[in-house]
């Protein structure tokens, strides 16, 4: 099958939007640091490390969901187009693919677009698929759905036939605070025409015995990640930050139902960041935010995605009720 690549970014689009982000989250008060920052080469392979530990179940929950109803969860969308927001590696997708596949009619064309930040994640993963599915329609599209949302979906719909499932996995829609999930929920469903669907893998909320110690694991892997986003920084904006000055923290906000990790410096610190001709003062104790993770009802779900215009079509959770997997459609 043909591929086809889109880059809806400009070449420098990273490099501008790391410096705009350091900028304002680093002179702000209380101090943030968006959390897509944390996925360089290390990062991801730290990531990949995290969805290993005996303490972080959502990946492995998310992962039992989708093997055990993937051919229930395609045909309750009964979509032969799938496209992947923040698609990555597309390795859990690949049972719904499958399950697309397996349903597609002879001589009916089946199609995978895949959306993402990174094009190395997204050159591996196509010819991954490829190799896999010779019969795929496989297209990749380079955008960031924080900002071009719209726009990656936009794009023409190509030959497939019957509506489009688009799918959000991971529980990276825990990373948006309340106000920017909501606009992301309104813009996917302007986009959204009768026949389409919505996928979303999301957290659920649960005991901090057992939240906590999923983004505190007691290899320090967590840590290591958090730590990293500073190493991100020094490399790419030449800042002088020396990981040694901070430590990890990982709270349960209840009140508003997130993970927050957070850096906190160990003594009075004082950075450089050259390419930007920043300096930034931490004093003792202080923290700097680097992610939410927003935690989920059902009904909290629900509500939201009905105050956006989506009607619920499908809720399935692992066996210990730890994660949800749900489907949307157009009201
Ligand atoms: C990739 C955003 C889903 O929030 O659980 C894992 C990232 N942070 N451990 C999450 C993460 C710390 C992860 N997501």
């Amino acid at each position: 099958m043909a591929q086809r690549h889109r880059d809806h970014l400009p070449e420098d689009f990273s490099e501008r939007s790391l410096a705009q982000d350091v900028r304002a989250g680093l002179t702000s008060s209380p101090k943030t640091l968006p959390p897509k920052w944390f996925y360089d080469k290390v990062g991801s392979e730290l990531y990949e490390e995290i969805t290993r530990l005996p303490e972080y179940y959502p990946f492995a929950a998310e992962r039992e969901i989708l093997l055990d109803h993937a051919a229930e969860i395609v045909g309750a969308a009964s979509c032969r187009h799938l496209v992947e927001l923040g698609s990555g590696s597309s390795e859990k997708t690949r049972a719904l693919i499958e399950a697309v596949l397996a349903t597609t009619p002879e001589g009916e064309q089946a199609a995978y677009r895949a959306i993402d930040v990174s094009d190395s994640a997204l050159h591996a993963a196509a010819d991954d698929l490829a190799a896999r599915y010779p019969t795929l329609a496989l297209e990749t599209v380079r955008a960031d759905f924080e900002h071009g949302l719209a726009q990656a979906l936009a794009v023409d719909r190509g030959e497939v036939s019957g509506g489009r499932l688009v799918v959000f996995l991971g529980g990276t829609i825990g990373n948006q605070a309340p106000d920017q999930r909501a606009h992301f929920l309104t813009t996917l469903r302007s986009a959204l025409q009768p026949g389409d669907a919505f996928l979303l893998g999301a957290d659920l909320v649960k005991s901090p015995d057992v939240l906590v110690p999923a983004y505190d694991d007691a290899a320090g892997v967590t840590a290591a990640f958090n730590l990293n986003v500073l190493e991100v920084v020094n490399g790419r904006l030449g800042a002088d930050f020396d990981a040694a000055d901070f430590r990890h923290v990982a709270v349960w906000d209840a009140e508003h139902a997130w993970i927050e990790m957070r850096l906190e410096a160990v003594r009075d610190v004082h950075v450089r960041i050259a390419d930007l001709d920043l300096e930034v003062d931490f004093a003792a104790s202080e923290q700097l935010r680097t992610e939410i993770s927003a935690k989920f009802t059902r009904e909290r779900l629900q509500a939201e995605f009905e105050q956006a215009g989506f009607a619920a079509a499908g809720w399935w959770t692992d066996r210990a009720n730890r994660f949800s997997v749900s489907l949307w459609t157009p009201a």
